[in-house]
């Protein structure tokens, strides 16, 4: 009968397969920290792309969720990209299918498509501009003011991009379920209890969350405003997988997770979709090279445009 192996024994092995194999890990900050913890690069969806489009290891395992997977494919399409469960969706990328984006962008044929990575490939080849929290502001902002826009499919980041751009972006009206279920009383409690903290808070929260917050921006950035803070502590508005880098970043700093209105034990919010890949997924995923994704040429060819368009402006800013 076979031993059941010990978590840091199935971390052991995967880096031993991942190497044998020459596997690229690539992990989303929301991931669990047993993973994040023996990844090749841990990052947000945008900085993820960029090192999946550029690796030349023989196959590509991306532990987030399947839209991130899809991205990579698209950006590096002779890749076997392989996702621990393929099941790992996205309340954002599930409230906005093609036919329904499809029909609503005919409504509006005088405007440009900007669309949160946050979708599916399909989707994204019915857009004209992909982007991520970190460059939607800049993204935007490239585009001639005259121009009429579509933003999908996040209607809070959305209003926040309309409201620091100036624009009036028409918004599809979707929304993410774990920045949207941020126990407001119980981040109010937070707030008189830590009088010194700083509240930081991702574009993906509710406009009465970002009211309150010091700083908004992106799971990357705020990881970069934490460790540049001179402050000591923080309460921090996002997915609680966040914390495994933020503490390891920033040691010393005290970080305070925003609960959710579930009342779950871990006093913060987790994404269920993102919590289905585990340590044990990751390493079956490695043996049996599979699930992977697959797209087809069409729906690669087509979604690529909006993304490199994206990847341009933000490097180069055009
Ligand atoms: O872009 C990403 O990776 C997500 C989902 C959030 C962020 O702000 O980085």
């Amino acid at each position: 009968m076979q031993k059941t192996m010990t978590k840091e024994e199935m971390k052991k092995e995967v880096l031993r397969l991942k190497k044998e194999k020459n596997v690229l890990l690539l992990a989303h900050y929301y991931q669990e920290d047993d993973i994040q913890e023996i990844a090749d690069y841990v990052g947000d969806s945008y900085g993820l792309s960029l090192k999946a489009a550029e690796t030349d290891a023989d196959m590509i395992l991306f532990s987030g969720v399947h839209f991130m997977a899809e991205t990579a494919k698209i950006l590096n399409p002779k890749k076997k990209v392989l996702l621990p469960d393929l099941s790992a969706g996205c309340s954002l990328a599930d409230g906005c299918e093609y036919d329904d984006f499809k029909a609503f962008k005919e409504k509006y044929p005088d405007h440009k498509v900007v669309m949160y990575i946050n979708c599916s490939a399909a989707v994204k080849s019915l857009s004209d501009y992909i982007v991520t929290s970190s460059n939607a502001e800049k993204i935007v902002n490239s585009i001639p003011k005259e121009q009429k826009i579509i933003f999908a499919p996040d209607r809070n980041l959305g209003a926040y991009i309309n409201k620091v751009t100036g624009r009036n972006m028409v918004l599809w009206d979707g929304f993410c379920v774990v920045h949207e279920a941020f126990a407001f009383d119980k981040l109010r409690k937070l707030i008189t209890e830590n009088p010194d903290a700083e509240i930081i808070a991702h574009p993906e929260s509710k406009e009465e969350t970002l009211n309150l917050a010091d700083f908004i921006g992106s799971t990357a950035k705020m990881i970069q405003y934490v460790k540049n803070s001179s402050k000591k502590s923080f309460i921090v508005a996002t997915e609680a997988g966040i914390l495994y880098k933020m503490k390891q970043e920033c040691p010393g700093k005290k970080i305070i997770p925003v609960p959710s209105e579930e009342d779950n034990m871990c006093a913060c919010s987790m994404c269920a979709y993102h919590r289905v890949n585990t340590l044990r997924k990751v390493y079956d995923c490695l043996i049996n090279e599979a699930p992977f994704i697959d797209l087809t040429e069409e729906v690669m060819e087509k979604a690529r445009i909006p993304i490199e368009r994206m990847i341009t402006i933000t490097e180069n800013g055009k």
